[in-house]
């Protein structure tokens, strides 16, 4: 099999430090939790970027300095930042990190509902402008398809020419689907030949599905963004604790770990 990426979601923009208080906020504390990230074998860092005071901001030299941080700790790791950033935000606001140039950067394909009244809006256009975008400026996008429907969008704004393949695939289970092996096994299925992908699974199923995505030849993303727990009641010290929780079973189910390096020739990422 494939040698295992594995993708570090460091900070993302809903969990706080009232959740887990090693959420990082300040770029120093981003700088932190990729690093440790990185040292227990992540290969991708996606980043969301916050105030000092925990308000998450797409704001672009909020970005770079955060970049500059990681790579001064980090100096090969892919940095994969979201257009995502939080619920309300616009797309000029979303779209900021893609100026500088990054490697990767994440693509939303679809609408969903994220808890309470927060709606999650990502219309055809914003998708096919932000595909648009990436293209021009050759990032590679990271799919980030919540349901199975968000593949069928990825796969016709393929073929409308708003994203190349071959793509690459995010299925972020737990928030609109269920995260179970019939519902990974759907969405592995559902995608074109060639294409690659990673599972993040939320909550509690964040390492079920991360030991699927590893026996299935998969990718794997961890982190705060996602989950908080290192095991049940047991909060995470840090990135890092979760990446290494998944080297141990990737080693236990006999896959080798991706360096950067190996991410890009798998992904098919120009080094920049
Ligand atoms: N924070 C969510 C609203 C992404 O990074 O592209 C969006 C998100 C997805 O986290
Ligand atoms: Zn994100």
């Amino acid at each position: 099999m494939e040698k295992l990426i594995i993708t570090a979601a460091i900070c993302g923009a809903e969990v706080t430090k009232e959740n887990n208080p090693n959420i990082p906020y300040t770029v120093e504390e981003i700088g932190r939790e990729a690093e440790s990230a990185y040292k227990a074998g992540a290969s991708i860092i996606h980043l969301h970027v916050r105030e000092d005071d925990g308000t998450p901001t797409q704001d672009k030299e909020r970005f770079r300095v955060c970049i500059e941080e990681i790579k001064k700790r980090c100096p090969d790791v892919i940095i994969q930042p979201s257009t995502g950033g939080a619920v309300g935000m616009s797309d000029e606001e979303r779209l900021q990190p893609v100026e500088l140039f990054p490697e990767m950067a994440t693509l939303d394909c679809g609408t969903l509902n994220f808890g309470g009244d927060e709606i999650f809006v990502n219309t055809e256009n914003t998708i096919k402008n932000f595909g648009k975008v990436m293209i021009e400026k050759g990032v590679k996008p990271e799919i980030e398809v919540f349901d199975k429907g968000m593949i069928d969008y990825a796969i016709r704004f393929a073929k409308e020419g708003y994203i190349l393949e071959p793509m690459h695939f995010d299925f972020v289970l737990g928030v609109q689907m269920a995260a179970t092996a019939r519902d990974l096994a759907f969405m592995v299925d559902s995608i074109p030949a060639g294409s690659t992908w990673t599972v993040a699974g939320v909550g509690r199923y964040e390492m079920p599905m991360a030991a699927m995505g590893i026996a299935m030849g998969g990718h794997v993303r961890v982190g705060f963004e996602d989950n908080v727990y290192l095991s049940k009641g047991v909060l995470a010290k840090s990135n890092g604790e979760l990446v290494e929780k998944v080297v141990r079973i990737a080693k236990e189910l006999g896959r080798e770990i991706a360096t950067p390096d190996e991410a890009r020739k798998i992904l098919g990422l120009k080094k920049r």
